[in-house]
């Protein structure tokens, strides 16, 4: 007989919210059925409803039975599950303490990218700024800002990475939205259909390179010398609008100057690209219109980003291609909702990782890696305490064996999270927050790469699980222990929202009749024939005195990364192989997922690519287990014997606490602008 679960004699309803599996927010519908989630799909009313394999696991990891229920107490190296009052009561006077003996600069308060753009973030945010820390840090300091500065300090602000309905050509440069961006690949499908033409730029031959009508098989971390070789083409080739640059750039002529050497020729050798490819490249991205770059995160996560991507919005300008239908068009700023910052509380110390002030002027927030180095030196202070909320540091940071060691002179490591993370288990408290089903939020997708200004209420599908409790209140909650409680003064979800939707045009009713989100700001193109460009010039800043004056090179310039065969001739013969990290699977979000039955079937194992010819000549089978060497540290991986990347080159997956590709990368060599670290380009040597 089969026995009826007494769920199944409820009804099913429908909950209308968002996907925050991973950083593109798509609306989905919940199903829920006594008050558990049993399915999930597309929700038609928003604009991003084509939905990608993960959330099918939605309902699985939301009442996933190794879900943290309950506040933990390490004691004796165990955790103990302790009550809420016991955990805000132990951080509140831990916290109290550390202020007291080294000053509240001396802890740093991180939020990861389940929070990007919502409420919970400036809660958490107002948080810090009362405790007085400056070391208020976010995933931003790995992720994607670097493309905001490089577009930024160039043409004046974002250049959306994401391809334009429409467009003729379409550059995927160091991006693969096969796997990462569900969205963008139907509308680069689409494109295809029309008769667009496709450019791909990556060591890995992807799916998407395997379509494509030319392909660049990049040598990792010198996109800024093709980008410069691309430069040479269209400039020689005169390629270009005389009359764009003539009203509307500063030092055209210095960069007619800096691209003279870099020929076809000269950039193969850098670049490992063919010279044919780079010349045909230049020449159907400025010829075919409209044309539009989609960078990914590979730009960022190089010593030479911001230099490359000065160089392709550069390109992109003078082609005349910027701010034109189907070709790369700059994203609106998000909306202007309450602040709720208390900069004034915050004490008058030098934070951390302001070494990178273009970074922290264009974030708004101190840089997050040269907090790794503070940890262990205890230069330029002590840092004591680390809260941090959805983000696995031990396993998404570089130098882990580094990261470890400064993790030992924490007298406070508290993690929020969902999951028992490699990251939680180092913790002294870990407390559990929830699931965005679980929570209402307030979100705004300006950042998402489809350039839609569309803010979105997100909604409860159920109640949190366990003794969990929904992120914000975790924050409020410790903030009345350690005496801010005037500053929280929120009884309800709703009465946040409707304080933070203050300055707005839009109402809580109204976001509530809209679930799919409301758009506050449309795009429109050129919109510099009005106002010029955002920048100081107001004009296209192929020429920075900004950058000048604080001592980096004003026209894009390409550096060799900081460990190449070429800048580290003397790590050649120990490390022959070049490694790049990153290269996520649909099935995964950066540390994500892997506990999640339904998903990690998947993908079971982590792999590292690595080319047949070099494979053979190293004695390497595909699927074996193979050891991967740098000069930070080694890791065990499974090979995957490949045709399609670089014999010199190997790709590690990135997230895998079985297989940490950031065991082997190194926090030190950054980029000199942005300070992101050069995740994707390093020495190493493979072995059986
Ligand atoms: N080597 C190498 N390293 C990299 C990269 C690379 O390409 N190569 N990429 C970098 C980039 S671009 C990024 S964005 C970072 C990402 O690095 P992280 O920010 O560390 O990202 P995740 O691994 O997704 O960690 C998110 C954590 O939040 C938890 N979580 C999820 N939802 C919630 C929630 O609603 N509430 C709470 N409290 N917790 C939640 C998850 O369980 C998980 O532990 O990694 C960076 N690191
Ligand atoms: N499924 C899934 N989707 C995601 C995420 C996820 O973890 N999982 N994370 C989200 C986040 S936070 C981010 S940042 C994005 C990242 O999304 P993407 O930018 O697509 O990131 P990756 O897949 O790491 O790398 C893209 C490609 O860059 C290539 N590459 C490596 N090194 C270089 C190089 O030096 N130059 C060039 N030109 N190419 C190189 C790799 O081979 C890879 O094919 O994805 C977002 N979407
Ligand atoms: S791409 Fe997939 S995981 Fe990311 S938000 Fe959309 S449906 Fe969720
Ligand atoms: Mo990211």
């Amino acid at each position: 007989m089969t026995r009826i679960k007494k769920q199944d004699l409820c009804e099913v309803h429908i909950v209308k919210t968002v996907c925050n599996m991973c950083t593109n927010h798509c609306g989905i519908n919940a199903y829920v059925q006594g008050g558990k989630v049993v399915n999930v799909d597309g929700m038609p009313e928003h604009p991003l409803h084509r939905l990608c394999v993960k959330p099918g696991a939605i309902p699985e990891m939301v009442h996933h039975r190794d879900r943290i229920t309950d506040p933990l107490k390490k004691e004796n190296g165990k955790f103990k599950k302790i009550s809420w009052e016991e955990a805000f009561e132990f951080i509140a006077d831990k916290l109290t303490h550390i202020k007291n003996k080294y000053g509240p600069q001396s802890v740093d308060i991180h939020t990861g990218n389940p929070f990007i753009a919502t409420q919970t973030e400036k809660v958490i945010r107002r948080f810090a700024d009362l405790y007085g820390t400056p070391n208020y840090t976010s995933g931003g300091g790995v992720c994607f800002i670097a493309k905001g500065i490089g577009s930024g300090l160039t043409v004046g602000g974002l250049i959306a990475p994401y391809v334009a309905e429409g467009s003729k050509c379409m550059v995927i440069w160091g991006k693969n939205p096969a796997e990462t961006f569900a969205s963008e690949i139907d509308v680069i499908n689409d494109n295809l259909l029309k008769g667009s033409k496709l450019i791909v730029i990556d060591p890995r031959r992807t799916s998407l390179a395997k379509r494509a009508d030319l392909y660049a098989q990049v040598r990792p971390g010198t996109d800024c010398a093709l980008a410069l070789g691309l430069l040479h083409i269209i400039i020689k080739e005169g390629l270009y609008d005389k009359d764009f640059v003539e009203k509307w750039t500063v030092g055209f002529d210095k960069l007619v100057e800096q691209v003279k050497d870099f020929t076809p020729k000269n950039v193969e050798k850098i670049t490992w690209v063919p010279s044919k490819t780079i010349r045909d490249i230049a020449r159907m991205y400025a010829t075919v219109k409209p044309a539009c770059t989609s960078l990914g995160v590979s730009m960022d996560h190089s010593s030479n980003g911001i230099q490359a991507i000065r160089a392709i919005s550069t390109m992109c300008a003078i082609t005349g291609n910027l701010e034109v239908e189907g070709g790369s068009m700059l994203s609106n700023p998000g909306l202007m909702q309450k602040n709720l910052r208390l900069v004034d509380k915050v004490v008058k110390k030098k934070a951390v990782g302001d070494e990178y002030p273009v970074f922290s002027k264009f974030s708004r927030e101190t840089h997050v890696i040269p907090l790794i180095d503070a940890m262990v030196s205890g230069n330029p202070y002590p840092i004591k305490g680390f809260l941090c909320a959805g983000c696995n540091p031990a396993v998404t940071w570089p130098n882990q064996n580094k990261f470890k060691k400064g993790v030992k002179n924490l007298d406070l490591l508290v993690v929020v999270d969902i999951f028992m993370t490699p990251t939680a288990k180092m913790a002294h408290i870990v407390l559990p927050g929830t699931t965005a089903l679980e929570r209402e939020d307030l979100r705004d997708a300006y950042h998402t790469h489809e350039n839609i200004s569309l803010f979105v209420k997100t909604n409860k599908a159920v109640e949190p699980v366990g003794n969990s409790m929904t992120d914000w209140k975790i924050w409020a909650e410790l903030a009345k222990r350690m005496g801010y409680k005037k500053y929280f003064p929120w009884k309800s979800t709703r009465e946040l929202m409707a304080e933070l939707l203050e300055p707005t045009a839009l109402s809580l009713e109204q976001l509530e009749e809209n679930p799919g989100g409301i758009v506050y700001m449309e795009n429109a193109c050129q919109r510099y024939l009005k106002n010029g460009f955002n920048t100081p010039s107001k004009k296209v800043e192929i020429y920075s005195e900004e950058l000048e004056r604080l001592g980096y090179d004003p026209i894009p310039t390409f550096h060799e990364p900081l460990e190449s065969p070429f800048s580290r001739p003397d790590l050649a013969e120990k490390y022959p192989l070049v490694f790049t990290t990153g290269a996520r699977s649909r099935a995964y979000t950066h540390s994500e997922y892997r506990n999640i039955r339904k998903l990690r079937r998947l993908r079971p194992d982590p792999l590292v690519d690595i080319h047949v010819e070099t494979a053979k000549s190293l004695g390497i089978q595909n699927a074996d287990m193979v050891t991967v060497e740098s000069p930070k540290g080694r890791i065990k991986i499974k090979a995957n014997v490949t045709e399609d990347i670089h014999p010199n080159v190997v790709c590690i997956q990135m997230g895998w606490k079985q297989a940490n590709a950031n065991v082997l990368t190194d926090d030190e060599r950054r980029d000199p602008i942005s300070g992101y670290p050069e995740f994707r380009a390093g020495m190493c040597r493979v072995y059986k």
